[in-house]
C-alpha cells in the first residue's frame, strides 16, 4: 500500500474549566495514521489564547499540511459541528489554561471582522451524518480559544492553498452531568473519520 499523498494537520485540546479530559484529544489520538486521501499529523495545543495558535503555526511550517483541522470541546452541544465561521473577537466567560480572561479585545488588530472556514463543511456534516452519526453545522465557534485559534489560522492561511477548519464535539459520558447531552468516544472517532475522508 502507498502512502496517501496529501497531508493533514488535525489538533486537539487539553483539558480546561475544571474538567479532567479533553474530548478532542481524545478523539485525535484514536484516529489512524491515515484517512482516506490523507496522512495525519497529530498535535496536542493548549487551551490557552494566542499560544495554541502559536503551536499549529509552528508545526504547519515544518509539515507544510495540504489541510489543517482543529478539534475542540463544544460542552452542550450534543452534535459533532462543523464551524462556519470565526471572529475576531477575545471574550472570555472562564480563565484559560494560563489564567487569561480577556474581554472585548480583537484576535488580530486591525484585521477582518470574520473569515469563513476554508473547508468542505456542508460535505462533511453530510458525510457524518451519512454514516449515521449526530451532525450539524454550527455558526459560532464561540469567543473563546477554540475561536480564536480558528481566526488566527484563517487569517494566517488567507488567500493561500492551505484550507483550515474547526470541528467542535461533544462532551463524553462521564463528563455530561443530570441530563446534559453526550457522545461516546467511538462516535466522535468514527464522525471525524468520516469528516475527513469527505475533505
Ligand atoms: N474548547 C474550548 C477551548 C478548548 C476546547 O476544547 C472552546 O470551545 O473555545
Amino acid at each position: 500500500m502507498t502512502q496517501p499523498a496529501k497531508r493533514l494537520l488535525i489538533t486537539g485540546f487539553d483539558p480546561f474549566g475544571g474538567e479532567t479530559v479533553n474530548p478532542s484529544w481524545e478523539a485525535v489520538r484514536l484516529l489512524p495514521e491515515a484517512v482516506g486521501a490523507y496522512r495525519l499529523t497529530k498535535l496536542q495545543i493548549p487551551t490557552v489564547f494566542g499560544q495554541a495558535a502559536e503551536r499549529v503555526l509552528t508545526a504547519a511550517r515544518e509539515l507544510r499540511p495540504d489541510v489543517i483541522l482543529c478539534i475542540g470541546q463544544a460542552g452542550g452541544r450534543s452534535a459533532v459541528t462543523p464551524e462556519v465561521v470565526a471572529i475576531n473577537l477575545r471574550e472570555a466567560r472562564i480563565p484559560d489554561n494560563a489564567g487569561n480572561q480577556p474581554v472585548n479585545v480583537p484576535v488580530v488588530e486591525n484585521a477582518p471582522a470574520a473569515y469563513f472556514s476554508t473547508v468542505p463543511v456542508r460535505e462533511m456534516v453530510k458525510a457524518m451524518q451519512n454514516a449515521g452519526l449526530p451532525a450539524a453545522l454550527s455558526y459560532s465557534a464561540g469567543t473563546f480559544v477554540c475561536n480564536d485559534v480558528l481566526y488566527s489560522l484563517l487569517h494566517f492561511f488567507d488567500g493561500t492553498q492551505t484550507q483550515v477548519g474547526f470541528v467542535h464535539v461533544p462532551f463524553l459520558p462521564e463528563q455530561a452531568k443530570d441530563n446534559a447531552p453526550r457522545l461516546p468516544l467511538m462516535q466522535i472517532v468514527q464522525a471525524l473519520t468520516a469528516a475527513i475522508e469527505s475533505c
